[in-house]
Formats: C-alpha cells, sequence, structure tokens
C-alpha cells in the first residue's frame, strides 16, 4: 500500500564545484521525484545525509515542475524564509533537514488554499549550514489577496518554519525577495522576520 502525497516532488543536489565547474547550471542536478510516502522513506534511506556532504553542497526538495531557482517562472516574484546554524558541531542538521522535507511533503508549512510553498532547501557553507523555505510570492497584492493578507500568509508560514526548524522564540528566522538576493546577498534587507 503506498499512502500518496498531495504532491508530487523532485528532490535536486548541488554538486560542490570542482575545478572547470563555474556555472550554477552545470552544478544543479535533478535526482528523483516521488508521489508516496513510502517513496519518500526509499529514497531518504538511500542517499547521502546532509552531514557527510561536502562544503557547497545543496539539497533542494521542491513541488515537481519547478526549478529551485529564483529564474523559474514560479520563483521569480517569490522569495524564501532562511535560517543559519552557525555552530555546524551543536546542530542535528540531519534531523533538521528531513523534518523540514517532512513539514513540507505532509503539507503542513501552510493553509490548503495558500499555494504559496514551492521548496525546501539545505546548504552546508564554510562555518554554517542554511535551511531555506521558498515562496511562490513576497506578500504584495496579487490574486485578490490584498497586501495584508499576502504578508500574514507569508509571516504565518515563516512561524511554521521556524516551529519545524525547533527554534526558540529569541532566534531570528528572515525572509527577503529573490531579486534581492540576485541583486547582492551581502546588501539585502530582510523583508518580514519571524
Ligand atoms: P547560495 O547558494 O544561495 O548561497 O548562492 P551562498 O552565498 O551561501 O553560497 C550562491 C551563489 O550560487 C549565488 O551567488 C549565485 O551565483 C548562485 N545561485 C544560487 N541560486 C539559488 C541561484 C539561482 O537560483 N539562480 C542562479 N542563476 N544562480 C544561483
Amino acid at each position: 500500500v503506498k499512502h500518496p502525497l498531495m504532491h508530487h516532488w523532485t528532490l535536486w543536489f548541488t554538486k560542490p564545484p570542482s575545478g572547470k565547474d563555474i556555472n550554477w547550471n552545470d552544478l544543479l542536478k535533478e535526482v528523483v521525484t516521488f508521489s508516496s510516502v513510502e517513496e519518500f522513506w526509499g529514497i531518504y534511506n538511500n542517499i547521502t545525509p546532509t552531514s557527510e556532504l561536502g562544503l557547497k553542497a545543496d539539497y533542494h526538495l521542491f513541488k515537481k515542475g519547478v526549478r529551485p531557482e529564483w529564474e523559474d517562472q514560479q520563483n521569480k516574484h517569490g522569495g524564501k524564509w532562511s535560517y543559519s546554524f552557525r555552530d555546524k558541531r551543536a546542530v542535528s542538521i540531519d534531523d533538521l533537514w528531513l523534518h523540514a522535507q517532512l513539514a513540507a511533503i505532509g503539507e503542513t508549512l501552510e493553509n490548503d488554499d495558500d499555494n504559496e510553498v514551492m521548496g525546501v532547501v539545505v546548504n552546508v557553507r564554510k562555518g554554517l549550514y542554511r535551511i531555506g523555505l521558498w515562496t511562490r510570492t513576497v506578500g504584495r497584492s496579487i490574486e485578490g489577496r490584498s497586501a495584508a493578507k499576502g504578508k500574514e500568509v507569508l509571516e504565518n508560514i515563516g512561524r511554521r518554519f521556524k516551529e519545524v526548524l525547533r527554534l526558540k522564540d529569541p532566534e531570528v528566522v528572515e525572509f527577503s525577495g529573490h531579486t534581492d538576493s540576485a541583486r547582492s546577498s551581502a546588501k539585502a534587507k530582510p523583508k518580514y522576520t519571524v
């Protein structure tokens, strides 16, 4: 018996760059698409855990049909909630990434009609692990939704994500639009915080 998920999901991997790879596009690899709980566990049990990946590697788990890139039609007006864990030895990154994935595929990050969650990402970097949650919009007024409602929807998603990451209240999770990230990751100001 297979327990179907609400959506089909695709796992992607960013290979750490070796000498001649310079293009982001050349490093991003589509791994596998699945649509049941059982397939998820089968994949989970057979891939390298995040804690064993090299620096500059990423996993991305996105709804099927959405590439984990700013340029994708469904991401280009969107943004991400993200949190960096700066003490790599203090954090169980494999557990956190598992919980982030289960929350995404189990559809517990948003309400049924929000239609915001595009995927979740884990980045392995020098001195930090970062987990992100990509949304379709940045909470502006669109498609008959007011700006106030858009902001509320995004902040609710941010709060649920913060719970999934087991963060205590004084910790701050930040949201920024992808166009800000693309322009200059250093100067981008978070648009929302929870
Ligand atoms: P990052 O992996 O988001 O964070 O971006 P990091 O700075 O902690 O490593 C690193 C770099 O990868 C960016 O400056 C871009 O050059 C490239 N990159 C990352 N993403 C998510 C994209 C993307 O969606 N599209 C493109 N074109 N480049 C990206």
